[in-house]
């Protein structure tokens, strides 16, 4: 059995904790990750045969029946995952009934995983119902995304429209635009629905006045998606108050998917 501490799914799951710390994205516990295990690589560096406890989940997830997820724990925060792994992640494997999740390494002060995982579980399922290579689910609280949304209205084509016209890579990069939640108790299970119905149809969802989730094949997806977002948002904040001199226009936000070829929402486009 290899050292799991050398895996490459602990190193970039940590490398992500720092980045999105040190960015300032996820103060004290905010933020949570969880990442889709291949069986076979996990193998490598864990016993799969021997559980250490079992955790309710609180919900049913059961077309994740024998998956495997590396997830970021509740009340722990990022600052802290790379120092010290074992205690603020933990290796679960959704049980046969749905119901429970298996702990297989990690949470080893007794804790548990983000009490955000109804939205991670109920996202990962629409992901993959839309997309069977999704691994990645990321939630954040990036500064100029969540400062935008007490400034502009919390509307899908609307936002979208506003962040495609900040950076020219925006529409490029989400052309699939950006699902809006109004605000909601977070670490319910009504939220995790709420958050995984948009989830079938975009990578990325706003949780109004809250923060942001995005979802991807890869860590790089998810945090670029995010990251791009976050972009767009501080270039509005820093000019949302000052006189409009120049904008892309929608017609030349039109070439620019035409050119790199990216399914967009055309209705997002005032055309
Ligand atoms: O777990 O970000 O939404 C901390 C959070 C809750
Ligand atoms: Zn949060």
């Amino acid at each position: 059995m290899k050292n799991i501490l050398t895996a490459p799914f602990i190193k970039e799951m940590c490398d992500a904790a720092a980045n999105m710390y040190r960015l300032g994205w996820d103060e004290r516990n905010g933020g949570n990750i969880s990442v889709m295990l291949d069986e076979a690589q996990a193998g490598e560096y864990l016993d799969l045969g021997s559980v250490l406890r079992t955790i309710p989940t609180g919900f049913g997830a059961k077309p994740l029946a024998g998956k495997l997820f590396l997830v970021t724990g509740t009340g722990k925060y990022f600052k802290n995952v790379k120092g010290d792994p074992e205690n603020n992640l933990g290796i679960i494997r959704i049980g046969r009934d749905g119901k429970t999740a298996e702990l297989l390494w990690g949470y080893k002060d007794g804790g548990r995983f983000t009490s955000e995982l109804p939205a991670h579980l109920m996202s990962h399922m629409s992901r993959l119902s839309v997309d069977p290579e999704n691994r990645i689910i990321m939630h954040s609280h990036p500064t100029y995304t969540l400062a935008m949304n007490y400034v502009h209205e919390l509307d899908e084509k609307k936002l979208t429209h506003t962040l495609w016209e900040m950076c020219t890579e925006c529409i490029v990069v989400f052309p699939d635009g950006i699902g809006v939640l109004p605000w909601m108790p977070c670490g319910t299970n009504e939220i995790g629905i709420a958050t995984a119905e948009k989830m079938k149809e975009y990578r990325l969802v706003v949780w109004g006045m809250h923060g942001i989730y995005g979802a991807g094949k890869t860590m790089d997806e998810a945090f670029g998606l995010i990251e791009t977002v976050e972009k767009a948002a501080q270039i509005y904040m820093l000019t949302a108050h000052l006189p409009r001199v120049n904008t892309i226009k929608d017609n030349e936000l039109q070439a620019l998917a035409e050119l790199f070829g990216v399914e967009y929402r055309k209705d997002f486009l005032n055309l």
